[in-house]
């Protein structure tokens, strides 16, 4: 997803009246020198700070949407000259929004502070939450390495030194979803993390650049910027994600225990072992992240539907557009608008055929009004009917906040962005599908714990993924990871977290991380571990809201309006407020908490349970 609200301030729109504020602070005056002194910069007021962020944030929409269209440009026509266009207009962004920030320090006084309204002190706050790089050059730097990252991750081909024609990642990963053959299975997988050491001197060249930004505005590093995003200490941020995650372990223990005894039976004992890591290529994902394209493996043998929704959409050649409409209609039906025209006009729905673009699904608010777009190489699976709502999530967070003032114009936190969609998602349920037409038969009430599986091989599968992926960077941005070991930090995580492994020896100067989008993005990750019980606070919540009873996982939302107004009311509090609010303002709760996700799967877990101990006396025999 592409959004930074606070990182798109131009200093050109700010007046020359602002130029003093930006300039960086000077050395205190020394004592008896009244010439000094009378030159020491003098004491904020209020009217100084609410005329900085009125600027400030008049600026914000030109630099703002110069920024978006360069990179929606450079990410769906990669070239050497769009991407020098995006760094270009990426540097930009990063002197202004350096700028600003380094200017909203002169405000931090904390006895100023507290004669601001909450919510200009917050604003003033949130506009430090940015790099900044003083030096021009290693502005220039930075930008032409993020934009060069970017477009490297998206033009990366395998191609085989057997001759074979060369392969982008979608075609891999359809090899990795749909192949049971473990030779096949280890090609794609290896030809894919072959491409990354490629850019990896280049992330560790970034990564040094933007710690140093991330320091000369105070912070300890890159990744104590980034914990700091969450209306707490970045300490107190680690902590709790800790916390959470040892409170879902359990459940995951139990899922992956199970898919190990499937795999060992599909692919046998050589390749799976009983204990230790799962080789990573068997999962039907790239990374090992989600494992719903198993579920054929380790269905139930009783009490599992046949359904495929995959198969459903394909014969009915269902087409990225009709895709992205039975998205738009779920929203419409909570009372929510139809998207702009210009979104169908600025999308990209397809896979051209005829150049390189950045395929990872994104969504995009391009002037933080209604031009909104996403960008995404839809195919009619079951899994991108998935991804379609998760990006409509987003197009209708930006379309409900826009209204806000700019510096809040955002998620309430970016798990809150990231769960939105995944929300809307989680009411695809089998009695949705029948409604819709795009399930014939009524859905077997027997075949609940199947489907439950299902939703757990996405939605607890993904679980130590969507953490240990930040806990690496942290590492690597901390400096407690050097590029010599990226790869071994890496694996040690993935086996200790995710108790998978990797199918090869680890080669010389790998950097399998990069394999993954949001690491030559920069994107941070630890969002979609939030949002993975965000998701399920929301959900719960809002089948409150709708007078569902019974289980969790049987309620869907479509249709309600008074569950979408409820949504809507807190989607149009973009950041204005500390991120409890919000989910108090939704739930009711004011912690994320991964109760409703045990909630949800609470059928499921005494079920693995009673199939694990059954298939561990098997392994005995
Ligand atoms: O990157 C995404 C979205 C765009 S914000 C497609 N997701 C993560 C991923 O693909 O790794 C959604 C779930 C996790
Ligand atoms: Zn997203």
């Amino acid at each position: 997803m592409k959004l930074s609200a606070v990182s798109l301030i131009t200093l050109l729109a700010l007046g020359a009246g602002m130029t003093q504020a930006h300039a960086q602070p000077k050395a205190p005056a020394k004592p008896g020198k009244t010439k000094a002194q009378a030159r020491a910069p003098a004491k904020p007021t209020l009217v100084e700070a609410k005329r900085f962020l009125a600027q400030t944030e008049a600026g914000f929409d030109r630099v703002n949407a110069d920024q978006a269209r360069a990179d929606w440009v450079g990410a769906n026509f990669i070239t050497d000259d769009t991407e020098a266009i995006a760094a270009y207009f990426g540097e930009l962004q990063l002197d202004a929004a350096g700028q600003a920030a380094l200017a909203a320090r002169r405000f931090n006084s904390p006895g100023f502070v507290q004669s601001l309204s909450h919510a200009d002190a917050r604003k003033l706050k949130l506009l430090q939450l940015t790099l900044m790089l003083s030096d021009p050059k290693e502005r220039a730097d930075y930008a032409a390495a993020r934009a060069a990252l970017a477009g490297a991750y998206g033009k990366a081909k395998y191609c085989p030194a057997d001759g074979r024609p060369c392969m982008a990642l979608g075609e891999l990963e359809k090899i990795l979803a749909t192949s049971r053959d473990p030779k096949k299975l280890l090609d794609a997988w290896s030809g894919w993390h072959a491409q990354s050491p490629g850019w990896k001197d280049r992330y560790a060249g970034f990564v040094a650049l933007s710690n140093k930004g991330a320091r000369e505005m105070g912070y300890a590093d890159t990744g104590a910027l980034w914990r700091s995003g969450y209306d707490m200490a970045p300490d107190e941020f680690a902590f709790e994600m800790e916390r959470l995650w040892l409170q879902v372990k359990p459940l995951y223990d139990a899922l992956h225990e199970y898919t190990r005894y499937k795999l060992r039976a599909a692919y046998g004992p050589e390749a799976v072992p009983l204990t230790g890591p799962v080789p990573a290529h068997l999962f039907g994902n790239m990374w090992s992240q989600t494992w719903d394209n198993l579920y054929p493996l380790v269905r139930p043998k009783s009490g599992a539907s046949g359904f495929d929704l995959t198969k459903v959409l394909e014969q009915r050649k269902t087409t990225p557009r009709q895709m992205t409409e039975y998205a738009e209609r779920f929203y419409t039906s909570l009372g929510m608008p139809k998207l702009p025209a210009t979104f169908w006009e600025r999308s990209l729905l397809a896979k051209p055929r005829d150049r390189e673009v950045v395929c990872h699904a994104s969504a995009w608010s391009i002037d933080a009004r209604d031009d909104v777009r996403i960008k995404m190489c839809i195919n009619p699976t079951a899994e991108d009917f998935t991804v379609i709502h998760h990006e409509l999530g987003h197009v209708y967070y930006f379309l409900a906040y826009q209204n806000q003032p700019a510096l809040f114009r955002n998620g309430a936190n970016d798990g809150f962005h990231e769960a939105i969609g995944d929300t809307i998602a989680l009411s695809i349920t089998p009695a949705y599908l029948k409604r819709i037409g795009l399930m014939k038969e009524d859905p077997d009430p027997k075949a609940d714990m199947g489907e439950l599986l299902r939703r757990a091989l996405s939605k607890v599968a993904v679980l130590p993924w969507a953490y240990m992926v930040d806990r690496w960077r942290w590492d690597v941005y901390a400096g407690n990871t050097q590029p010599a070991d990226y790869d071994r930090s890496w694996w040690q995580l993935r086996e200790q977290y995710m108790g998978i492994g990797r199918p090869l020896p680890m080669a010389a100067n790998g950097f399998d991380a990069g394999a993954k989008y949001h690491v030559p993005a920069d994107v941070p990750y630890a969002r979609y571990f939030l949002a993975n019980l965000l998701q399920f606070q929301f959900h719960r919540a809002l089948c409150r809201e709708a007078g569902h009873e019974g289980p969790l996982h049987a309620c869907s939302i479509h249709g309600n309006e008074k569950a979408g107004k409820k949504l809507q009311a807190m989607l149009e509090l973009g950041t204005s407020k500390p991120w409890p609010e919000a989910l108090k303002a939704i739930s009711g709760e004011d912690r994320i908490d991964g109760g409703a996700l045990l909630e949800y799967f609470a059928p499921l877990k005494g079920w693995l349970d009673e199939q694990n101990r059954v298939l561990a006396a098997q392994q005995k025999w």
